[in-house]
């Protein structure tokens, strides 16, 4: 198959797109795409300062890589979850990303969950019996909102794909989760303490990361972290993917049909957000759902063995944060 721009030898064909294109015009036709999404959306300015949030994996680091290629000001934020696994997935996750720090020449900004919290992720899965998706999708929304208002970015933007913002969205008609459904959508305006959040892959699927960020030779983790295979939504990934191979740009048309009527789903996200008593970040509760956590962990560890009690974020001057009700039901969001 030949590229439709140069007639070189392509290497992808988006049936979708009904576009082949070789390795050399592949990148500006992704960061053309990708422009066209911000601006659809209205996501963010050149004048903005935007965090990226970033895992190790392709889709991030592409994003925070195509975001610095357009000419954004975007640094990147990794959160450390201490997750170990059978390949030390943490670790190789925020070398990835210092990797591209170094690269692109921008910033990265590090925070540990055990640090912070007290304890990494499979600890707090373990003394709280919660799942550690559910846990960790908490504590990284937290710490993303938390951190944007400290460091004053404007916007965070986060690598979700095509993908990723189906099989969600199928998951939550699903279940109809109508507050989940409200909330699902490219761009959160700020609101009430809580940051602008962006996804500005929203419209390129796995393959098309993958492909840009192959391309661009950019190192990226390939194992998955080792909690998400238990996932339900992979499971919904590989039937929406039979979908699509039988009726190219059925994902498309599902997720575009959505934003058109999402404003159905608007009352529900109507809930009144008040500062955290502990904390000060917004929250439905009197005490956010990540302060909760923090004093479970604390209040469980501290039966067993002494827990360390000033986290790093305050030794650093920086002020906790969060608000669980708040956000998309995204496994890693
Ligand atoms: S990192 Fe965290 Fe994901 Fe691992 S524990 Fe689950 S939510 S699967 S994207
Ligand atoms: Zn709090």
């Amino acid at each position: 198959m030949k590229c439709r721009k140069c007639l070189k030898k392509a290497i992808i064909y988006m049936p979708e797109h009904r576009l082949a294109l070789c390795s050399a015009c592949y990148s500006p036709w992704f960061l053309d795409y990708t422009e066209r999404t911000i601006r659809k959306f209205k996501m963010f300015s050149r004048r903005d300062r935007v965090l990226v949030a970033v895992s190790g994996g392709k889709d991030s680091l592409s994003l925070w890589h195509a975001l610095n290629a357009l000419g954004y000001e975007a640094d990147g934020f990794y959160i450390d979850l201490g997750i170990v696994g059978s390949n030390n997935y943490s670790e190789q996750s925020k070398q990835r990303c210092f990797e591209l720090a170094e690269r692109i020449g921008r910033r990265l900004h590090v925070v540990s969950v055990a640090e912070e919290v007290g304890a990494p992720i499979p600890e707090i899965k373990d003394l709280t019996a919660r799942e550690a998706c559910s846990a960790c999708g908490l504590i990284k929304r937290y710490f993303m909102n938390r951190y944007a208002l400290e460091a004053e970015y404007n916007v965070i933007a986060t690598g979700h794909n095509l993908d990723d913002e189906v099989a969600v969205l199928f998951s939550n008609v699903l279940n109809w989760n109508r507050g989940y459904l409200a909330r699902q959508y490219p761009v959160l305006d700020e609101r009430e303490g809580l940051k602008k959040k962006v996804k500005p892959f929203v419209y390129f699927t796995e393959k098309q990361t993958t492909v840009y960020a192959l391309v661009n030779r950019i190192a990226y983790v390939r194992d998955e972290c080792p909690y998400a295979l238990g996932a339900t939504t992979l499971s919904y990934k590989d039937l929406l993917a039979q979908l699509e191979h039988q009726a190219p740009g059925t994902k498309r048309r599902f997720l575009d049909g959505f934003y058109q009527i999402r404003a159905l789903f608007a009352e529900a996200e109507a809930t009144a957000l008040v500062p955290c008593s502990r904390c000060g970040q917004p929250t439905t509760t009197e005490v956010c759902a990540y302060c909760r956590l923090v004093e479970h962990v604390e209040r469980r560890r501290s039966a067993a063995v002494p827990v360390r009690k000033v986290a790093a974020s305050e030794a650093a001057g920086v002020r906790p944060i969060e608000h669980e009700e708040l956000s998309l039901h995204h496994p890693g969001s």
